[in-house]
């Protein structure tokens, strides 16, 4: 059964965004990991901070039932669908970055997501929670590609949040 790995962000209303995404997510999947929840500079834009972490289950579903879910709870939280540039202050956002070993950079999918090895937010809290695990497409450990990303960008900033949900 494909393990699924999942960036979730929100500058809006975060903390109870984050908490209704993950107890959907928590609904949909049954068996949900989360890393820590980080406060992390808006990239890209001028606006309000966000909070991101990484979540990651097992599922039976297919890859675009589980992109389906995912954008579906984004509805639900105030995510207006379409028409979005992509940098700008969102109440949800539940991006795929890995659907077990699946590469598939096609008809809108971008698995594994190029984000993971570029942005803190994204491939800090993934090394937290799955070191060992192999990037599909480069066979380096997440958390050999974490301590590389760290050294190249010393002034990287994640700061953990207390958040109990
Ligand atoms: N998402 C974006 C654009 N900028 N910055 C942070 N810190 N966190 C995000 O999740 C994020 C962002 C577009 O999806
Ligand atoms: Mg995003
Ligand atoms: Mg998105």
């Amino acid at each position: 059964m494909p393990r699924v790995y999942v960036s979730v962000g929100s500058n809006i209303d975060r903390e109870r965004n984050i908490r209704d995404a993950l107890r959907d997510l928590r609904e949909y999947s049954g068996n949900l990991i989360r890393s820590p929840v980080y406060e992390t500079p808006a990239v890209g834009f001028d606006g309000d901070p966000f909070y991101n972490l990484v979540v990651a289950f097992d599922t039976t579903d297919s890859v675009d039932q589980v992109v389906q879910e995912l954008d579906r709870i984004e509805s639900a939280h105030g995510r207006r669908r379409g028409g979005l540039p992509k940098y700008s202050a969102r109440a949800l956002d539940l991006d795929i970055l890995m659907y077990g070993d699946l590469i598939r950079h096609d008809s809108g999918m971008d698995i594994p997501r190029g984000e993971i090895t570029e942005r803190d937010f994204v491939l800090g809290p993934l090394a937290e929670i799955a070191p060992a695990l192999k990037h599909p497409e480069t066979g380096e450990a997440f958390d050999a590609l974490w301590k590389r990303y760290c050294q190249a960008h010393p002034q990287a900033g994640l700061t953990p949040v207390n958040f109990d949900d």
